[in-house]
């Protein structure tokens, strides 16, 4: 869909519809499938798995950023993810890394990580964009206002859309100016972070004036308390994060259509789905 303008990420696969980025949570106490992949040989298994289900791109992350989480040790946040990394890229799969320290994301480009996802688009580290310019892969720059432990004091907007974009034009400038080069960047909204439900949604309505930053766009709505919100209208409450698969794979059509670049989610299979009738529909127009 180029002519749509999903955009190309400098070093990664070109896709001809939105891709599909599963995630290997290998922590305890992750947000939405933590304790469940915390184990090399689970995790690599289960990051196989998603590629069979679907995904184009497996996502190692070590660190929980669910609200309210602290922070993991520097050197336990290495024993999780760089093995997992190893093992899947030497099935061939392309691998992301999330993390936000920059010894980790070396230690993973070298085990064969080609993608750094850091949720704090480079904030969280200061020596996160030189070592990525160093190794010079791809990069994530989601927006972000602080660590999990205090983000939600920090949700208050005017116009969300407005100052998100605004926040990301500001990270791309200084992830540019620290030597990566722009055609590696790809943008992401940070649903969840930082942000009330009201805030993502407003966000989710909006995916084209993100593009408008001119990068390729990550969604990474996938079982995100928004979802939890919205399913609990006329019910007893918010479902738990693991019955909101079907709520995710609609977001994942309504970004696909939207001209994500990529979507991140836990359960591929219905995903997988949604982009493949996103890029249909989009080839009927
Ligand atoms: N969200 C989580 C983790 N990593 N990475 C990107 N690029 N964007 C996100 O929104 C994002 C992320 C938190 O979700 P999880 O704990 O359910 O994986």
């Amino acid at each position: 869909m180029h002519e749509r303008g999903r955009g190309t990420v400098r070093g990664l696969p070109e896709w001809d519809r939105c891709a599909v980025m599963g995630v290997v949570n290998v922590t305890p106490d992750s947000f939405s499938d933590g304790g469940r992949w915390f184990d090399t040989t689970a995790a690599v298994k289960h990051g196989l798995d998603l590629v069979a289900a679907g995904a184009d791109l497996v996502d190692v992350g070590g660190e929980s950023t669910r609200p309210g989480a602290t922070r993991v040790d520097e050197d336990e946040e290495q024993r999780r993810v760089v093995p997992v990394v190893r093992g899947l890229a030497s099935e061939g799969i392309t691998v992301s890394v999330d993390t936000m320290r920059a010894s980790v994301a070396a230690r993973a480009v070298a085990a064969g990580a080609t993608l750094v996802n850091d949720v704090s688009g480079g904030l969280a580290d200061p020596r996160m964009i030189p070592a990525v310019a160093d190794v010079d892969v791809p990069f994530v720059v989601m927006h972000w206002r602080g660590f999990s432990e205090d983000m939600n004091s920090r949700a208050v907007y005017g116009d969300v859309v407005a100052e998100v974009l605004a926040e990301l034009r500001e990270r791309m400038d200084a992830v540019v100016d620290g030597g990566v080069s722009a055609e590696r960047i790809v943008i992401d909204p940070g649903l969840g972070f930082a942000k009330h439900a009201e805030h993502d949604l407003a966000l989710v309505a909006h995916l084209a004036q993100l593009r408008t930053l001119g990068r390729p766009l990550l969604v990474a709505a996938s079982r995100k308390r928004f979802l939890g919100r919205v399913l609990a209208e006329g019910a007893a409450g918010p479902p738990p994060a693991r019955e909101r698969d079907a709520a995710t794979a609609a977001v994942s059509a309504i970004a696909a259509h939207e001209g994500a670049w990529a979507v991140r989610v836990h359960e591929v299979r219905a995903t997988a789905d949604a982009v493949r009738v996103a890029r249909a529909v989009e080839g009927a127009l």
